[in-house]
C-alpha cells in the first residue's frame, strides 16, 4: 500500500438535501482518524475541506428533478482536480464526506489520468438513478450512474472525460434498497450486484473476493467508494437513509481487511456520516475502524 496519504474533506449536503452530513468530514476528524493513520506508519497530510456554498437555488429552471446541480457541479470540479493532483504525486487520496455526490468528483479526478478505473461500491442504494428516474432528485442518489455515463451531461462530462467508469468495472455491495428504474439499470447494463441476499448466501468473505476479481481485471486503478449507510443502521445509525438489514461492523471489517491484502486499492471514499442523526458520534468511529483495517490495521 501506498506509504503516503492525502486526506482531503468534502462537507457536501445538497446531494441529500439534508444538513447535517455537512459536518461528516468533522466528525471523522474527531474520531481519531489522522492519529491513527499516523499509529499504522503512513506519511499522512490533510488537505482540509473544500468550501461548499450554501445555496438557495435549489432548481435551475430547465435542471427539473436535479437539485442544486450547479453548486454540486462546481464542488465536484474542485474535487476532481485536487483528487487528480494527488493521486498524480503518487499519493493515496482518501476523500471523507459529505453526502455521496462527491463520489462524483472523486472518480472524475482518479480515472482522468488512469487507463482504466475499477470500483467498489459498499452502499445499501444503488446510486444509479437520473432525473428521469429519481424519486427524489437528490444527486446522491444518482453519483454512480453519472460515472457510468448516464445522467446529466454536468455530471457525466464533469472533468472533461466520460465515462469514468465502464460498467463491467463497478460492482455494488450491501444492496438492499433500489428504486424502479435503478432496477431496470442494472439489469440492463449488467452491473455485478451482490445484494443482502447473496451477502446472506455466499458470505462477505466470497462475495470480496469474487468483487476484488471483477474490479482489477484490466484495470490499473481501483477505488473503494463507501456509503456508510451500507453498514447496518443499529451500528452505523448516524447516517440520512438507513435501510435495515445491512452488513454488520464485523462483516464490513473483514471487507475492508480483503481488500487490503488484495493489495489492488487506489483510492479510497468514506460518505454520508451525518452527525446530528448519530450516537455519540458512533458512526465517524466506525468510518475509522473500517479506514484503518483497509490500510492495513490487523489484530496481531
Ligand atoms: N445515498 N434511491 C434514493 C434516491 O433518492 O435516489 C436514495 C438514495 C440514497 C443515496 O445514500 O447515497
Ligand atoms: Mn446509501
Ligand atoms: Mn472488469
Ligand atoms: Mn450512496
Amino acid at each position: 500500500m501506498n506509504a503516503n496519504i492525502s486526506i482531503l474533506g468534502v462537507p457536501m449536503d445538497l446531494g441529500a438535501d439534508r444538513r447535517g452530513v455537512d459536518m461528516g468530514p468533522s466528525a471523522i476528524r474527531c474520531a481519531g482518524l489522522e492519529e491513527r493513520l499516523r499509529s499504522l506508519g503512513y506519511q499522512v497530510r490533510d488537505l482540509g475541506d473544500i468550501a461548499v456554498r450554501r445555496t438557495h437555488l435549489k432548481s435551475g429552471g430547465s435542471e427539473a428533478n436535479l437539485k442544486y446541480l450547479s453548486e454540486i457541479v462546481r464542488v465536484n470540479t474542485r474535487l476532481c482536480s485536487m483528487v487528480a493532483g494527488e493521486a498524480a504525486k503518487g499519493r493515496f487520496p482518501l476523500v471523507i464526506g459529505g453526502d455521496h455526490s462527491i463520489a462524483i468528483g472523486t472518480l472524475a479526478g482518479v480515472s482522468s489520468a488512469a487507463r482504466r478505473t475499477g470500483v467498489i461500491w459498499y452502499d445499501a442504494h444503488g446510486d444509479v438513478n437520473t432525473a428521469e428516474t429519481s424519486p427524489s432528485g437528490n444527486i446522491h442518489g444518482m453519483s454512480l450512474a453519472a460515472s457510468l455515463g448516464f445522467g446529466h451531461p454536468a455530471l457525466t462530462q464533469l472533468g472533461g472525460h466520460a465515462p469514468k467508469i465502464r460498467r463491467g468495472d463497478a460492482v455494488l455491495i450491501g444492496v438492499r434498497s433500489l428504486d424502479p428504474g435503478e432496477r431496470i439499470f442494472l439489469k440492463e447494463q449488467g452491473v455485478t450486484v451482490y445484494t443482502m441476499h447473496d451477502i446472506d448466501r455466499i458470505g462477505i468473505a466470497e462475495a470480496m473476493e469474487q468483487a476484488i476479481a471483477i474490479v482489477s481485471r484490466g484495470t490499473d486503478r481501483v477505488h473503494l467508494s463507501l456509503d456508510l449507510d451500507g453498514l447496518d443502521p443499529s451500528e452505523a445509525p448516524g447516517v440520512g437513509t438507513p435501510v435495515p438489514g445491512g452488513v454488520s461492523l464485523r462483516e464490513s471489517l473483514l471487507a475492508m481487511e480483503i481488500l487490503s491484502d488484495a493489495g489492488i486499492l487506489t483510492s479510497a471514499e468514506f460518505v454520508e456520516v451525518n452527525p446530528t442523526l448519530d450516537v455519540v458520534n458512533r458512526t465517524a468511529k466506525a468510518a475509522v475502524e473500517l479506514i484503518a483495517s483497509l490500510l492495513g490495521e490487523r489484530i496481531i
